[in-house]
């Protein structure tokens, strides 16, 4: 089921529109509006503010050989590894490697990690692609709280 409205706009917004509609190739209006307000709403939702949940695509390149840079990736994959979900590894050629990494956490977080790991020297074409959740996190079982025992003291 999908709710309608309308919107009035001036003759030269709508012209602009029209063209955005054909340079994008979306097949019409409706279309496009929809992309435009899922983008608004997940700019929100992934603002500071909000800190939403999310689902990070990182990926960069880097050259294996580079010193220490191998080494200090995994340790800060490990140090994370409630955020990192998985990792793709391709040896591109002999010097170079590519990576990309998916991550699952709040917007902040996710995009912290991706930070420390973009702004390492030896990394090169990083990027990181955030996709919002609808939903928060679910914690999963570590984060559930154990059952209590009762101790005969
Ligand atoms: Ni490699």
């Amino acid at each position: 089921m999908s709710e309608r409205f309308t919107v009035s706009v001036e003759p030269a917004l709508a012209q602009d529109f029209d063209d955005f509609i054909k340079r994008k190739g979306y097949s019409n209006r409706s279309e496009a509006v929809r992309d435009l307000i899922r983008g608004a709403l997940a700019k929100e939702r992934l603002s500071p503010e909000q800190d939403g949940a999310c689902v990070g695509v990182l990926s960069y390149m880097y050259d294996h050989h580079e010193r220490e840079l191998s080494k200090r990736l995994t340790q800060t994959h490990h140090a994370h590894y409630n955020l990192t979900v998985t990792t793709l590894h391709m040896h591109l050629d002999h010097d170079m490697c590519v990576e990309s990494v998916l991550l699952k956490g709040t917007a902040r977080d996710v995009q912290a990690f991706a930070e420390s790991v973009m702004a390492r020297p030896g990394i090169r074409h990083g990027q990181l692609h955030r996709i919002p959740l609808e939903h928060a996190l679910d914690p999963g079982p570590a984060a559930t709280p154990a059952h209590q025992h009762h101790h005969e003291s």
